[in-house]
């Protein structure tokens, strides 16, 4: 008993029991043990990169699947800090690693973390799922080493070498008594990265995969944003406006990142992001994007007689018809809501959308007439045939329901 209070503080207590916990009850953490769960070691790694760009250190990302299913994600960032903590007497490093939430911790005080956020619990999590890690890092003129199995420190933080660079290197392989498959999917990992990129103009992302004789490779890197994520989902569509309506604004500290075309097809692709996580259920930023395109164009349609006084106003739904638009928020603290938790539920995030839209499309309408009228007319036509067809419905119902009347009288008479 003695023996073993020497060995453990309370604080190393902590923390195995953290990381146990982590290797008990992984879908707490990762939300499966299934291919999904395991794609999101990665997600969990690369996201710690995203946070090092998005504070502005860190240009470029590489990551590379080796044979055996191992990761490998290098940044160039400034590495995470090296320095010993004099009562812990452990480095920064390996508290990262080895301390559950330490990230969100670092984040909630300083705001470091931005990116990720379903689970976003980070680098200890991905470390206690992991039959090995290994992590490098370049920073203060040297190379740092420390490694870990199943989230224990089998090699503390050590100087192995001078650098006069800076950067963060992690290998991992998923622990295959944890997770059903450690087969990775390439194509799963390239779509995510191009996603990720877009979402961070100027970030340089390349994938790699060397388990096969003849590897794949992909570099990402777009320096319009969601302008050129709303062209890229567009590149087989015919665009009415050529330049992408764009947005991009901060207000209440909520950074908002929107681009709009619109397209000659009858589809609606809204796709929207909290946090570089797609919250496919929609959410406040969702709400408040749409009420501002229905009443923008609304008044604009008064404004110009393309609506006449007798006339009901356009519904949202017309308004939508052939839009491509990309909306992405970044929220200190997100809240997550409905049934899969990808639905944005503050509310203070309607609004700050709201009038940004507002501003923004009416101004670009007055400044574009050519490209109003044209979208307006695609409206007019959605708002005659959603009228058409209801109408045309309705007579269906009308004839069968007479129809119908009539089949007792036959029934009797049989
Ligand atoms: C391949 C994975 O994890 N990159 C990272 C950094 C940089 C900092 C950091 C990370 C803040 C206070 C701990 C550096 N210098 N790539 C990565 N790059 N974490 S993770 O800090 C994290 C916490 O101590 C960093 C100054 N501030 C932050």
């Amino acid at each position: 008993m003695e023996k073993y209070e020497h060995k453990y503080g309370a604080e190393q207590i902590q923390v195995l029991d953290g990381l146990e916990h982590v290797r008990k009850r992984p879908g707490m953490y990762i939300g499966s043990v299934s291919a999904r769960g395991l794609h999101h070691l990665v997600y969990e790694i690369v996201d710690n990169c995203v946070d090092e760009a998005l504070a502005g250190y860190c240009k470029n990302i590489n990551v590379i699947i080796e044979p055996g299913n191992i990761i490998s994600v290098e940044d160039d960032g400034r590495g995470i800090p090296v320095d010993i903590h004099a009562k812990t007497k452990i480095s920064a490093a390996e508290t990262v690693y080895t301390q559950l939430n330490a990230g969100g911790k670092f984040g909630g005080d300083s705001g470091y973390k931005v990116s990720g956020g379903l689970h976003g619990v980070g680098a200890s999590v991905v470390n206690a799922l992991s039959t090995w890690c290994e992590v490098t890092i370049q920073r203060d003129g040297g190379i740092y080493q420390m490694s870990f199995e199943k989230g224990k420190t089998i090699k503390p933080l050590t100087r192995i070498g001078d650098s006069d660079k800076t950067g963060t290197k992690v290998r991992f392989l998923a622990d295959d008594t944890i997770f059903e498959t450690l087969n990775y999917e390439y194509e799963i990992l390239e779509n995510r990265f191009r996603e990720m990129a877009f979402l961070t103009k100027g970030l340089f992302i390349s994938i790699e995969d060397k388990r096969e004789e003849t590897p794949k490779k992909a570099e990402f890197i777009f320096e319009g944003g969601l302008k050129s994520f709303v062209e890229y989902l567009n590149k087989s569509k015919e665009p009415i406006n050529k330049e992408p309506i764009y947005i991009e604004k901060e207000q209440a500290e909520i950074p908002v990142e929107i681009a709009i075309q619109y397209t000659t097809s009858y589809s609606e692709n809204i796709y929207t992001f909290v946090n570089n996580i797609n919250t496919i259920e929609g959410g406040t930023h969702l709400e408040g994007f749409k009420r501002a395109l229905t009443k923008v164009f609304n008044d604009y349609a008064r404004n110009h007689n393309i609506l006449k006084e007798k006339d009901s106003n356009l519904q949202g739904e017309d308004i939508r018809e052939g839009i491509t638009a990309v909306i992405s928020v970044k929220v200190k603290e997100p809240q997550f809501e409905g049934q899969t938790k990808m639905k944005l539920g503050n509310s203070e995030v309607a609004g700050v959308v709201q009038s940004m839209v507002n501003e923004a499309l009416s101004t670009f309408l007055e400044e574009n007439p050519s490209v109003a009228k044209a979208i307006l007319e695609k409206c007019v036509s959605a708002s005659r045939a959603r009228e058409a067809a209801r109408k045309a419905r309705e007579l269906v119902r009308r004839k069968s329901a007479l129809e119908t009347s009539t089949l007792p009288r036959k029934t009797c008479r049989l």
